[in-house]
């Protein structure tokens, strides 16, 4: 994205036309040529990486692969592109189009533009944008190694709508392929990586036989082809892998530290090793030593077959540690961003080249900082400690059982039928956003910040009662992000400045580095959820992020097993629940949208996984009386594979988002009686549409089909924050007229 975040602002410019065409054409140049020039020493530079939205898009048209909704449009292929990411109208043209679907890249939590493909897909080679950042490159004078997204990668990635099966597709697409590899040969590359980190998947007979097939169909291209996985290990497709009759094999060799004993007997003599050796998916410091330690070895052996670079694609981590001014001096020395990263290997190949002691210094002060993390006070908190040693001995404190805190939360809440809520945030407008800022940066008092916030919080609670919710929320003006909000108040946390990472298009996150153990300190958000409740006799749920999606939307350490760093997110929150609890709080709801994202590669794995995860959530909500209703909140992601698994978090009522696939979600439940309390939306908030009071009694009516009126709950299906107050109070009123009108229905039929 650049270091200030260049690329979203020239697109968001653009799409809002304060930019011209040619002034985003001229920042996405300046980005390559940046990122080039940090890498114009290495052997090779990756080039076709770059993409304005997302290259997994980018692949689809240089593979002409359109939706028909697309192709029809007017404009280039990249404002055409853009329309179909964004659901957007072409330029100065006809009706918006339907948004392509979006899911996260691997376990990452990048997300992608899906292919759509059906029977009839077929493929045309455009190389257009390849060959022109080819010629950039060669410009600048770059050996460019041009990367591309494998053909059966791709077509995993994609999906058919009319139930076509991907591989059919591809004798369709092979030529295709064929015909790129030529282009790319003739605009001078003599390597191309070809990713396909499916292959550190679980593969069918079916999807390793097309790797054979289209290998093979690929051998007599005219370049050597880069066969590049990452993410995982090959475990038993290290023999595919190994054999496909490529040039090169890049693996992921701190995942896949344990596959390159038994490639190094399966490779051919000839066949090129890159190992990954510098992790491109966290922050910490490459141990250099140890991994020279390990790697001479293999130098020795492979002489120069043997290949140095990241793990992955450096879109993942931060740009460059130098751009932090005010983290922690203790941590930072602990860290290596992209750039940072882009050092270490050149140290590993020099000490490789000529010897360690060629590169003296920078091994000594690399291991200086390895040890000081190592041996640094602040990974290990002995409270935390003591609270871990104690849940282990003692397990989690089991709740009753659902009717019987069902039974005591209707005698306390005393909530009609069909209770109506939302899912926690609401607008977040200029002005509050503002006030946010000005406190950060020290040009308001606490006094003036808390003023401000109360005012927002108080407004949210009025729409609220004037609408007749049920069951209330705070709004949430003091979070901007809610992992970051919940890493500023935890120790054992820190908190970038310019650690921006591309989540998907123009929109970018900024994960929180977790170092050492996870304590809170003080209430995080007892003085906010306290102050709406003292200003309405309806119940105002606290709002909580679950230790699990803290866990999967931050930097972790690996110094430990992510289930042990989980389990202390689980008491930190633990303590808010109960503080909230004690705080007059009767309603805290503990959001776990990544519940499922977090999941291994491997579906074999994940059994172990959701049991970890399943107990860190129960362990957050252990100990709080029967009286006191715990939600839960999920999104972004398909619930039917997993759907015993939040079943087992117990929560008294879950609100799930749905209204985008929302017969697919419900179908599950033809299958597996869902036992406690459920709000499946009947607001998809993702869109600027109000749903009348009719579409939203239809959809109530859907559910009721598959789920007993006293457990059904009427909210929206997410957060309300990228939302304007207008059509969120419009789109609100209906959702309440809606559940009134189906409760005077029922008592009528009663
Ligand atoms: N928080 C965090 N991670 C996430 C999400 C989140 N990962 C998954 C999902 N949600 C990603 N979705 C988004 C949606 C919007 C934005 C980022 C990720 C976004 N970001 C602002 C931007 O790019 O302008 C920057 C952040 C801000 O100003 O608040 O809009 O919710 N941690
Ligand atoms: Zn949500």
């Amino acid at each position: 994205m650049g270091a200030r975040r260049e690329l979203k602002w020239a697109l968001e410019g653009y799409w809002k036309g304060d930019i011209s065409r040619a002034q985003l054409e001229a920042v996405g140049a300046e980005l390559r040529q940046r990122h080039w020039a940090d890498q114009a020493d290495f052997d090779w530079v990756p080039v076709g990486d770059f993409s304005f939205y997302d290259h997994v898009l980018d692949m689809s048209v240089t593979l002409g692969c359109w939706p028909e909704r697309a192709r029809a449009m007017r404009g280039d292929d990249l404002d055409r592109s853009f329309c179909l990411a964004r659901g957007q109208s072409a330029p100065g043209a006809s009706a918006p189009i339907a948004a392509a679907e979006m899911t996260k890249w691997f376990n990452t939590n990048y997300h992608y533009i899906v292919p759509e493909f059906d029977a009839g897909t077929t493929f045309e080679l455009n190389a257009a944008r390849l060959e022109a950042q080819m010629a950039e490159a060669r410009a600048q004078g770059i050996r460019a190694k041009p990367v591309i997204i494998g053909p059966i990668t791709y077509l995993a990635l994609g999906k058919a709508c009319d139930g076509t099966d991907p591989l059919t597709l591809l004798p369709r697409l092979l030529p295709v392929y064929a015909e790129l590899l030529q282009s790319l040969a003739a605009a001078g590359a003599q390597w191309v990586q070809v990713d396909e980190p499916l292959l550190v998947t679980e593969l069918s007979a079916e999807w390793q036989h097309a790797y054979n097939v289209a290998y093979h169909a690929l051998k007599s291209a005219p370049v050597k082809l880069l066969l590049t996985t990452y993410f995982g290990r090959l475990l038993d497709n290290a023999y595919l892998a190994a054999n496909l009759p490529v040039a090169g094999l890049h693996i992921d060799a701190i995942e896949g530290r344990d596959d390159v004993a038994p490639l190094l007997g399966l490779m051919p003599p000839h066949k090129v090793l890159s190992l990954g050796v510098v992790d491109g998916r966290n922050v910490w410091k490459t141990d250099l030593q140890a991994t020279l330690d390990w790697l001479e070895p293999l130098a020795q052996r492979l002489g120069s077959r043997l290949w140095l670079a990241p793990t992955c694609s450096l879109l993942h981590v931060p740009l460059d540690l130098t751009a932090e001014r005010q983290l922690d001096p203790e941590v930072r020395a602990w860290l290596a961003f992209a750039v940072q990263k882009l050092d270490e290997l050149r140290v590993l190949r020099q000490a490789l080249r000529q010897g360690r002691t060629a590169v003296r210094p920078a091994l000594e002060a690399n291991a200086a900082a390895v040890q000081a993390r190592r041996a640094s006070g602040r990974l290990r908190h002995p409270q935390v400690q003591a609270a871990l040693a104690a849940l282990q001995a003692k397990g989690i404190a089991k709740r009753s059982p659902y009717a019987q805190r069902a039974a005591r939360q209707a005698a306390a809440l005393g909530l009609p039928l069909l209770p109506t809520t939302t899912i926690g945030s609401f607008p977040q407008t200029p002005e509050i956003r503002q006030v946010r800022r000005q406190f950060k940066a020290g040009l308001i008092d606490a006094a003036t910040y808390r003023s401000g916030m109360q005012a927002e919080i108080a407004r949210c609670v009025r729409e609220q009662e004037a609408l007749g919710l049920d069951v209330l929320v705070h709004g949430e003006p003091e979070r901007s992000d809610m992992v970051e909000f919940f890493a500023e108040r935890l120790e054992g946390f820190a908190v970038t400045e310019a650690g921006w990472v591309q989540s998907y298009g123009s929109r970018c996150v900024k994960p929180p580095i977790l170092f050492g153990d996870v304590r809170r300190a003080q209430p995080m958000t007892v003085e906010w959820i306290a102050y709406a409740q003292s200003l309405t006799s309806k119940p105002v749920k606290g709002m909580l992020t679950g230790p699990v999606t803290l866990l999967n939307w931050s930097f972790v350490r690996d110094d430990q097993p992510r289930s042990v760093t989980c389990k202390q997110l689980a008491l930190a929150i633990r303590e808010e629940v109960l503080d909230l609890e004690r705080a007059g709080v009767r309603v805290i709801q503990i959001d776990e949208p990544a519940l499922r994202e977090g999941l291994p590669l491997r579906r074999a794995q994940w059994p172990q996984a959701l049991q970890w995860a399943v107990e860190s959530f129960r362990v957050a909500c252990s100990g709080v009386r029967d009286e006191t209703q715990i939600h839960t909140h999920m999104c972004y992601s398909e619930f039917n594979d997993i759907i015993e698994a939040i079943a087992a978090l117990d929560a008294d009522v879950i609100t799930l988002e749905c209204a985008r696939s929302r017969m697919e979600l419900l179908e599950v439940f033809d299958r597996f009686a869902y036992p406690n309390a459920i709000g499946p939306g009947v607001y998809d908030i993702h869109s600027p549409n109000v749903p009348t009071v009719e579409q939203m009694v239809e959809l109530l009516r859907q559910a009721l089909r598959r789920l007993p009126l006293a457990r059904l709950w009427v909210n929206p299906d997410c957060g309300l924050k990228t939302r304007h107050w207008p059509e969120v109070v419009a789109a609100l009123r209906h959702m309440v007229a809606a559940a009134q009108q189906l409760r005077l229905e029922l008592q009528a039929e009663a």
